[in-house]
């Protein structure tokens, strides 16, 4: 009697890195947890820290209120601005409130408020490639609103109302598509000769990495499992980019109890990976389930080694190792987050070396 089994392909899981927490989610969940422990329960987190309902949940367990607006905490109260930044009127109503505020909106995304900022001083008007009603669009766009279009599409560049004579800069949203984004700013070169480029690329190291790590599993994976929040923007594009790159499906999930075993059906290797704000756990969960389910043990393919972190912001910096405020990697990332060769604007807070840096093997 032959044995069918015999004949099939052997399965495979294939895991990408790098995946998963960046600098920056790192950062700002550290914040969050620090400032629990300095200052002690609640403190108040306007909108989620990062988009991952896992790590919102935990947060909540160990005492942060996350709310949509200031209006609803108390005048003296502690809140925390996420990682995906705030425009200066969110800030200078937290003034008029009476709030004291930590800032943990990631330092990319301060560079590109910067950019913003700088070009709007100098009369040129900005593009802003990006996702409308995204927070870190409405930070960045408040940096200079009678400056700054939006363009979502490389369609959206032959709408523009502009003149195509004068200067005109452009920036994006940190956690775009890099291809989609390069055909973008293709298309804005053509119709405005002088088009002013930023002076480095704006589409974080993070998600530069991750989508590299994704296109590299995606060519032998019939299926792409993405583990990241249905808003978590960069976890939806490493969908968009591994189907994009030859998966022959890709579906996201936030964590292992969505995988449907239908999806499973004449897949022989799943690719796996994580978006920006998942901590490791839940890719760890996947992996169990697919063992469940009749996998085995993962290989992982790498990209690039990354070893970037960033100091935390300064109110929580004083307490020193041993004390109360002492840096220390979430629990909710037991990996290492990754440094990238070269991260753009990460000499805007680089770490202390005599701090504990957040980076841990
Ligand atoms: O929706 P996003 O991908 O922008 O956010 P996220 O919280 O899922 O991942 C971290 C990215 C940030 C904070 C934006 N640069
Ligand atoms: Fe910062 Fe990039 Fe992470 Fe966003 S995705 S928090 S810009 S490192």
């Amino acid at each position: 009697m032959s044995d069918a089994s015999a004949s099939q392909p052997a399965k495979r899981v294939v895991v990408a890195a790098p995946r998963g927490y960046c600098a920056g989610v790192d950062r700002a969940v550290v914040t969050v947890q620090r400032a629990l422990a300095v200052y002690g329960a609640p403190v108040y987190v306007r909108k989620q820290i990062v988009h991952n309902r896992h790590v919102v949940e935990t947060l909540e367990q160990e005492g942060a209120v996350f709310v949509d607006e200031l209006s609803e905490m108390p005048s003296g109260s502690l809140v925390i601005f996420s990682a995906h930044g705030v425009s200066p009127a969110v800030r200078a109503e937290a003034v008029e409130r009476g709030l004291r505020t930590i800032d943990a909106t990631c330092p990319l995304v301060t560079k590109v408020h910067h950019e913003a900022r700088r070009f709007a001083k100098q009369g040129v008007p900005i593009v802003l490639i990006g996702h409308a009603g995204h927070e870190e669009v409405e930070g960045t766009t408040g940096e200079a609103p009678d400056d700054i279009t939006l363009v979502q599409t490389p369609d959206d560049v032959d709408e523009l109302d502009i003149d195509p004579g004068a200067p005109l800069a452009w920036l994006t949203q940190t956690t775009l598509s890099v291809d989609e984004t390069r055909e973008t700013v293709e298309r804005l070169h053509e119709r405005f000769p002088r088009l002013i480029d930023p002076p480095s690329d704006d589409i974080c190291y993070a998600t530069q990495n991750r989508q590299g790590a994704v296109k590299q599993i995606a060519g032998h994976s019939d299926l792409v499992i993405v583990v990241g929040s249905r808003n978590s923007s960069n976890s939806v594009r490493l969908v968009e980019v591994a189907l994009e790159n030859g998966a022959r499906r890709a579906e996201r999930v936030d964590n292992a109890g969505e995988i449907d075993p239908a999806w499973l059906e004449d897949v022989t290797t799943i690719g796996i990976t994580s978006g920006a704000s998942v901590p490791e756990r839940l890719v760890d969960g996947v992996l169990e389930r697919l063992a469940e389910l009749g996998y085995p043990r993962a290989d992982e393919e790498r990209l690039v080694e990354e070893s970037l972190s960033f100091a935390l912001p300064p109110e929580l910096r004083a307490c020193r190792a041993g004390g109360p405020g002492r840096r220390t990697r979430s629990p909710l990332a037991p990996r290492a987050v990754g440094p990238v060769a070269d991260a753009p604007g990460a000499e805007d807070r680089p770490a202390a070396p005599s701090e504990p840096a957040v980076t841990g093997a």
